[in-house]
């Protein structure tokens, strides 16, 4: 739920306005008036009444959400902007509200959900109806900015983000490269002073809330300290840094086959355009270029899905039937009515892959510009992961419906993914044979380019965010920024100079969306600790890489355990009634990969790697 996402993703949430909000609003009055201390029946009813306004203001602005989302014009921006504003502007009072009850001796529950609505928003806002105008007006701009955003060179056709990013996926000529990777980035410096201000806006809202920043709200949202929480991250990140290195040094040293020492050096920082992604955050489009000799992963989904004229929507089925082999209920039928599969022709959409949780409670839907590539394939399993989460916690109590934290939101679909082996391939007729054992070290490292080369990115945006929120970064040095925090933590360089009258930050989709993004990070981890868990309840023995837990009844009702939950329980409860553990744990992505690792290890002796 949590009210950020309403708006684009995943969850949305909060309440119907009826007799019950003006029952908050008098006990707002009485409180403003500084009346009556305040008593756990009035607290009760004002936790009762909250739930109940945010789920009517939210329906409304994921309702105008989805409409600007898939028809981006001015007119669906600014009527997208006024929902938020309602809603924002109602989450923010409840938030203030909550205020009153913060010396009062509550039951745990209660008091978890008076901090959960403290916690709620994403973008708070300033208690002032004129800047709360300013920053919704600046956030639905920036959604659409980013949306309807295309390169057009002067000497030919607007190219959109999806056209771009097939040049990065596909071409290996440097110039091309060149081409799509700086064109993207045309789209983003517009974006820079209406984001500084909303650095600016956002903030206030924050401090009036009682958090020294937006970025400090951000990382009080884990059911523990946010000092110690960022502890944890450099924890994860110190586990899994060795074997990152390892990749890079080894990709690097493949590249600087391919494109030579003045395109690729050998050493120092990789040029961000040769990772076949737009922003160098997976890398296994470039699988050919750097697959283990005589290996080759095996098979090719992508051809696979081509050659049986496998469309979007059959794609999105595969998804649902790996889930309802587990135990869960079939998507309803106006998933199928309402979601968008595929690109439209005629108009402008955000094609950035969302869930959308309209309701909270039946309407659920993806919005997905879906090509047949097995990369779009595993994103409708990250996608279908929020759906069916969304659906299992539909039941809780409004402020519940949401998961344990915002990795394992992020995590679900993905551990699903990961039991896309080949075997399951086979099993449901999309592949013909399965590749015997020689082509495991392809497989993985096919994986890894995806899922160890992202564990850096899905840091180092949110390190950017915090110090811009912080003000330790300055607007006239968001670009410089960014670019050191690509190169301490991906070891990532600019492939030409940039300067402060670029904004790259903003090419990248949750900037402008305000998406947080640690929890991808998260997701990142937890997804292995997750699967090697389910594939333990399901009996599995020998490499993780070969598990799938298609089908198997134990691993599905540990699953639906962690789903129904929602965000009832903090989230180590949640952990350890899946996995046994309270800690998020990098062991499991380092059992996974440990083959590759070794081989990479291997490979890399006598060079120098690191950069
Ligand atoms: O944004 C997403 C999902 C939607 S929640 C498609 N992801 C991150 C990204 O694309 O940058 C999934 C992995 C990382
Ligand atoms: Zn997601």
């Amino acid at each position: 739920m949590s009210l950020e996402v309403w708006m684009r993703q995943s969850s949305r949430s909060l309440l119907r306005i009826a007799a019950p909000a003006a029952l908050a609003s008098t006990l707002l009055a009485a409180a403003a008036a500084g009346q009556t201390p305040p008593t756990v029946a009035e607290a009760e009813a004002f936790v009762a009444a909250a739930e109940e306004r945010l789920d009517t203001v939210t329906e409304e602005a994921a309702r105008a959400g989805w409409v600007q989302s898939n028809f981006i014009t001015e007119d669906t921006e600014i009527l997208a902007a006024l929902a938020n504003e309602r809603a924002i502007g109602a989450a923010m009072e409840l938030a203030r509200g909550a205020a009153r009850f913060n010396d009062l001796e509550l039951a745990p529950d209660l008091r978890r959900k008076l901090d959960l609505l403290r916690l709620a928003l994403t973008m708070p806002a300033p208690d002032d109806p004129a800047a709360l105008k300013e920053i919704t007006r600046i956030a639905s701009s920036l959604e659409s900015q980013y949306g309807a955003g295309k390169y057009c060179p002067e000497d030919g056709e607007c190219r959109d983000l999806g056209d771009l990013s097939r040049t990065m996926a596909a071409s290996r000529d440097a110039g091309e490269l060149l081409a799509a990777w700086t064109g993207w980035r045309t789209i983003s410096p517009p974006m820079r002073e209406s984001y500084a201000r909303f650095v600016e806006l956002s903030n206030a809202g924050a401090r009036d809330l009682g958090f020294a920043d937006t970025g400090a709200m951000w990382r009080s949202k884990y059911d523990m300290d946010p000092d110690a929480f960022t502890a944890e991250l450099d924890r994860l990140w110190g586990q899994v840094e060795p074997l990152y290195d390892q990749l890079h040094c080894y990709v690097r040293g493949k590249l600087n086959e391919t494109y030579g020492d003045a395109v690729a050096p050998a050493g120092g920082l990789i040029p961000a355009h040769l990772l076949g992604n737009m922003w160098a955050q997976t890398w296994s489009n470039i699988y050919d270029e750097v697959a283990p000799p005589g290996g080759g992963a095996g098979f090719d989904l992508t051809a696979a899905l081509v050659e049986k004229g496998v469309t979007p929507e059959e794609m999105v089925k595969y998804g649902e039937g790996f889930f309802t082999s587990l135990g869960l209920p079939p998507l309803p039928a106006t998933f199928w009515e309402r979601s968008l599969f595929t690109q439209p022709r005629d108009r402008d959409v955000v094609c950035h892959a969302s869930a959308w949780d309209i309701d909270n409670e039946e309407d659920i839907r993806i919005k997905m510009c879906i090509e047949i590539t097995d990369e779009d394939f595993s994103t409708i399993h990250h996608e279908l992961g929020h759906s069916f989460y969304q659906r299992a916690y539909a039941k809780q109590p409004l402020l519940y419906r949401d998961s344990a934290n915002d990795g394992f939101h992020e995590g679900v679909g993905d551990t699903v993914a990961l039991s896309v082996t080949p075997k399951y391939l086979v099993e449901v007729g999309l592949l013909e044979a399965e590749p015997d054992s020689s082509a495991d070290l392809g497989v993985l490292m096919r994986m890894a380019l995806d899922k160890v080369a992202f564990l850096p990115f899905g840091l180092l945006v949110d390190q950017w965010r915090w110090k811009v929120f912080s003000g330790e970064v300055a607007a006239a040095d968001y670009n410089q920024a960014w670019w050191e925090l690509r190169a301490r933590y991906q070891g990532i360089g600019p492939p030409v100079a940039r300067t402060e009258a670029d904004f790259d930050p903003g090419a990248k989709y949750h900037v402008p969306a305000n998406t947080p993004y640690t929890r991808y990070f998260l997701a990142h981890i937890l997804q292995f600790q997750l699967h090697r868990s389910l594939c333990a309840a399901a009996g599995h023995e020998g490499p993780l890489h070969r598990c799938s837990i298609y089908g198997n009844a134990e691993a599905g009702r540990r699953l639906i355990e962690l789903l129904e939950m929602g965000l009832s329980r903090p989230w180590q409860d949640a952990l350890e009634a899946t996995t046994g553990q309270r800690e998020m744990d990098a062991t499991a992505i380092l059992d996974y990969f440990a083959p590759l690792g070794e081989w990479l290890a291997e490979q890399n002796e006598g060079r120098t790697c690191g950069w």
